[in-house]
């Protein structure tokens, strides 16, 4: 029997199965039953290289955004029209067969947009070009679920599902569950609150059922039995998404309202060019990118090219900022001059553990031995001078 045929025979049992007491803990152990299915069902068969038939694109740019949605929902028109790269669009269901790049210049940023074929339900399981279509969500830094919003409202649930079964979590934090496994010491089980959801037996049933025998769990939140799983998984991806609701031209105006009033929603028309910059600044928004501006000593900062900085890629803190300029610039580093909203006056004197801000204007000093080869005469800095007169006395600079 397929791993496909046991998953579905499994969720078959627990739809058979009535919600009590008495059979919460049955359906707990069939709930991490399913999960490590799923996980196997994502690894790639053995004795063949991951990935495949090209369907992977290098990434571009400072970030990478995915379009996901049903077909014919006018995410090649939205690539289009965003990013001025050519993609088919038609009519029919299935135009789009693999996965086009393009790229959308925002805020002096550059934003790598992903076309990618339409997906149906069932997708997590292999229908379509699912599978492939999820990775390469899996592998960007925020979803754009594009939606008709002439259609059924249900669609983005039947997405999110399928996008919740390759273990991708749209829009919610991990859960705040400490979770260590160790090598004797059995299980200890702890919780900072009444739980209501999960308690001890059932959690020692879920570890069980993973064979860990001996581990540290402590919730710090009331979470729930699919919360517990995720953490013991391990492999989660927790995302930002947007839903995009696309065709409005042909909906009425107190819908249009509706949708526009959910959260984490924008609505657009590709054909009437409508909201797009509202769409674009929400997308930038979520990404969270920092850009950071260089000034070189006495001259006016550099406002053309700024360092782009990512709280989830690496982080946006001084040491981050000078890495990304050069690997060995914070061997020489003695501070940063900060302006912008993250100094409290300006120029602010910040070390490596100064967290930036969007827009900031940073100056990097740095030691001054190393800038002139420890030979040149030191202006007065500090706690230097001491050490520059020793040095005089010894060995007298002539002018
Ligand atoms: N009324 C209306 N039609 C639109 C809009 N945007 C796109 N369409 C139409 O929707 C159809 C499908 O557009 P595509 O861009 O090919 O859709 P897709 O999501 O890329 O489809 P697949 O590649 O098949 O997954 C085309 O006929 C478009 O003209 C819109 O804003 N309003
Ligand atoms: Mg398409």
């Amino acid at each position: 029997m397929g791993i496909i045929e046991k998953i579905k025979e499994i969720e078959a049992e627990m739809a058979r199965t009535q919600k009590n007491k008495a059979t919460e803990y049955h359906l707990g152990q069939l709930k991490a039953k399913i999960a490590k299915l799923r996980t196997q069902l994502l690894e790639p068969p053995k004795g063949s290289s991951a990935g495949g038939d090209g369907f992977e694109v290098t990434k571009f740019g400072h970030g990478r955004v995915a379009l996901i949605g049903f077909p014919s929902v006018g995410k090649s028109t939205m690539l289009t029209l965003l990013t001025g790269t050519h993609s088919e669009a038609a009519s029919y269901e299935f135009t789009t067969l693999t996965c086009i790049p393009g790229i959308i210049h925002y805020n002096d940023t550059k934003i790598q947009l992903l076309d990618l074929p339409g997906i149906i339900e069932g997708a997590s399981e292999g229908k379509g070009r699912g599978r492939q279509v999820i990775a390469v969500a899996k592998s960007s830094d925020i979803v754009l679920m594009v939606l008709d919003a002439s259609k059924s409202e249900g669609h983005r649930q039947i997405l999110t599902k399928e996008l919740e079964a390759v273990g991708l979590r749209l829009n919610k934090r991990p859960p705040q569950i400490y979770f260590k496994k160790k090598k004797t010491g059995g299980i200890s089980f702890n919780s900072t609150l009444t739980l209501t959801h999960v308690d001890e037996k059932l959690c020692y049933q879920i570890l069980h059922e993973y064979k860990i025998h001996n581990a540290e769990i402590l919730f710090r939140e009331d979470a729930t039995v699919d919360d517990l799983i995720d953490v013991i998984e391990g492999n989660r991806r927790y995302m930002k998404c947007i839903y995009v609701y696309n065709k409005i031209d042909v909906i009425g105006i107190d819908d249009v309202d509706r949708l526009a009033r959910q959260p984490n929603s924008v609505v657009i028309s590709c054909n009437l060019k409508l909201n797009l910059d509202r769409l674009l600044a929400k997308m930038w928004e979520e990404m969270g990118l920092v850009r950071v501006y260089t000034k070189p000593q006495g001259q006016q900062p550099d406002f053309s090219e700024p360092i782009v900085l990512s709280s989830d890629r690496g982080g946006c803190s001084v040491e981050d900022f000078c890495n990304h300029i050069h690997r060995n610039l914070l061997k020489d580093l003695k501070y940063v001059l900060v302006w912008g909203t993250s100094a409290r006056h300006y120029p602010q004197h910040c070390g490596i553990s100064h967290m930036l801000h969007d827009e900031d204007v940073v100056q990097v000093v740095k030691k001054k031995e190393r800038e002139d080869g420890g030979r040149g005469r030191f202006k007065s800095h500090s706690n230097t001078p001491a050490r520059i007169s020793d040095r005089e006395k010894k060995a007298p600079l002539k002018t």
